[in-house]
């Protein structure tokens, strides 16, 4: 293949929430020479690096997309990008059964590609240290460990958005010492998904559009809780939240039907008045992540969740498989308190 002649093209899905962008060959980031040097679990940012030139190289050729996807976040014309038929799917190995990645570097290039697609959005890839042991890549199969994390691995999800209970980076100053910020984007990468199960999700400009205007003021009012999500190691909580905030004259949205709750009656209902909105099929969309996409969400605009997998889990190595990572904006980054030899983690 001549790269030169690589073609991308892109377009608007069918519901005008995301831009999708499709690469002609998914032979165009070949990673395995510097994956066999370089593990995105150490040194993600020299990963990252590399995958990103690659991938820019072929974007920036088109100057109004390169622009869209570099702007996705900060304009909010769209709630989430995919980048079709974005890695070779041609030598993955078997889903893994259990929550550790696989013994071997064949799922590395995915793994860049989804460390490049971040990175081109604007933002910095960044884990926790009190989620699945601070790991950057995180397996999103089902998992049969124990009872609890099969049971979390294959449930349907319900409309959540991406660490609840972290703060929304613009409301802290520099030097916050130990607080929990949350992306502001997150990725996946679908390595396998069998039975097309979908990645469901909900926009905030429709629950701006079809709740009442007093539903809307009282999820402003910051008379809200929220705890960590199943898959942190620690519970975090996060007291006297708002679920609805304007920064910098943009309104953004935090939500879990399981994690926040309300602390007075008129915040308990109000969070009834969202369920109830969200529980609406009308208002649910989803998008099916094929081999080979990569899935950007706006974490702040979009609430996402999953549909069952308890019928279709098999544990033989042909499960669906994704890689989730989270995304932080410059901002969010230099204000997370990392740890100083793995500077990808952040200590809370
Ligand atoms: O499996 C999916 O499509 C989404 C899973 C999810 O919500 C997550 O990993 O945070
Ligand atoms: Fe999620």
């Amino acid at each position: 293949m001549n790269l030169n002649e690589l073609k991308v093209c892109s377009y608007v899905s069918e519901n005008g929430h995301g831009l999708i962008v499709e690469f002609g060959d998914a032979e165009f980031l070949k990673m395995q020479n510097e994956s066999a040097l370089y593990c995105q679990e150490l040194k993600p940012y020299i990963v990252t690096s590399i995958a990103e030139d690659k991938m820019k190289g072929f974007l920036s050729k088109n100057k109004e997309l390169f622009s869209e996807i570099s702007w996705f976040r900060e304009k909010e014309k769209f709630n989430y990008l995919v980048f079709k038929n974005c890695f070779s799917t041609k030598n993955i190995p078997p889903t893994p059964t259990n929550d550790c990645p696989p013994d071997t570097i064949l799922w590395r290039t995915p793994a860049s590609s989804l460390l490049a697609a971040i990175s081109i959005t604007g933002h910095k890839v960044a884990s926790y240290e009190g989620e699945m042991s601070g790991r950057l890549a995180h397996m999103v199969m089902p998992a049969k460990n124990s009872e609890a994390s099969q049971l979390r691995s294959t449930k349907q999800l319900s409309p959540h958005t991406e660490v609840v209970n972290g703060q929304w980076a613009e409301m802290l100053p520099q030097n916050i010492g130990n607080n929990l910020i949350s992306p502001e984007i997150f990725g996946l990468c679908c390595l396998r998904n069998p039975n097309g199960a979908g990645t469901t999700i909900w926009y905030l400009s429709d629950i701006l559009d079809h709740l009442p205007y007093s539903i809307i003021q009282q999820l402003c009012k910051p008379e809200y809780s929220a705890k960590s999500q199943s898959s942190f190691d620690y519970n975090f909580d996060l007291e006297n939240i708002s679920v609805i905030s304007e920064i910098n004259s943009k309104l953004c949205i935090r939500y879990s039907s399981s994690k926040l709750v309300g602390l007075t009656d008129r915040a308990s209902n109000a969070l009834s008045e969202l369920e109830k909105h969200l529980n609406n099929p009308k208002f649910t969309d989803k998008v099916v992540l094929e081999p080979g996409d990569i899935f950007i969400v706006n974490n702040r605009i979009t609430l996402h969740g999953r549909e069952s997998l308890t019928h279709e889990a098999k544990y033989d190595g042909t499960d669906r498989w994704l890689l989730r990572m989270y995304g932080f904006s410059q901002d969010a980054w230099r204000k997370l308190n990392r740890n100083p030899q793995m500077g990808h983690v952040a200590i809370v």
